[in-house]
This record gives C-alpha cells, sequence and structure tokens, in this order.
C-alpha cells in the first residue's frame, strides 16, 4: 500500500502540471449564433455537451437570443470541432466570429 502513494503523488502531480498547461495566446473567444433552442432545456443540452469536449473552458449560450460565447484552448480544439458538436445535437450554428 505504501509503495503506491509515490507514484500516485507523481501522477497526480502531472495532473495538476497538465491542466496548467494553458497558454494565453493559444485561448480563443468566439461568439456564437445558433438557429433552434427554444427553451432551456435546449440551453444545458449545448452548454453540458460542449463542456465535455478536451480544450473547452467555458461555453454560455442563451436559448431566448440564439446567442453564445465559447472560449477554448486552440491547441486542443476548434470551432469546427464545437460547431459539428452544436449541430450534432440537432441545431444550426449560423455564424461564429472570433472577439
Ligand atoms: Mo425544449 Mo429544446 O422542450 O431542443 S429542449 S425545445
Amino acid at each position: 500500500m505504501k509503495s503506491l502513494i509515490y507514484p500516485l503523488f507523481v501522477f497526480l502531480l502531472f495532473v495538476v502540471l497538465a491542466k496548467q498547461n494553458i497558454y494565453a495566446e493559444d485561448i480563443k473567444n468566439y461568439s456564437l449564433t445558433i438557429e433552434g433552442m427554444t427553451c432551456s432545456s435546449c440551453k444545458r443540452a449545448i452548454e453540458k455537451s460542449v463542456q465535455k469536449m478536451p480544450g473547452i473552458i467555458e461555453i454560455k449560450v442563451n436559448h431566448q437570443t440564439g446567442k453564445g460565447i465559447v472560449r477554448f484552448d486552440a491547441k486542443k480544439t476548434n470551432i469546427e470541432k464545437i460547431k459539428k458538436t452544436i449541430e450534432g445535437l440537432g441545431y444550426k450554428v449560423l455564424k461564429y466570429e472570433e472577439i
């Protein structure tokens, strides 16, 4: 049991360092215009699915305006992948723009 503690510690240290390995210059912010969100469950469905993708820092969408913002690490994902995830749920990304 004791022999597991050190490797576990090293592993956790790597996890922490890997998580901090986000460089400011790789962070991108995009505005989104999404068609087809009619209730707050739509909003939650999109936010939940996109949030699970690797490299996503934050996503917020508003089902009343159809607008959203997404912040991500460009080393780990890109806007086209995010668009595909949203469209895979049945919505349409009408527009996106780096902000
Ligand atoms: Mo609400 Mo959205 O009943 O696809 S979840 S409209």
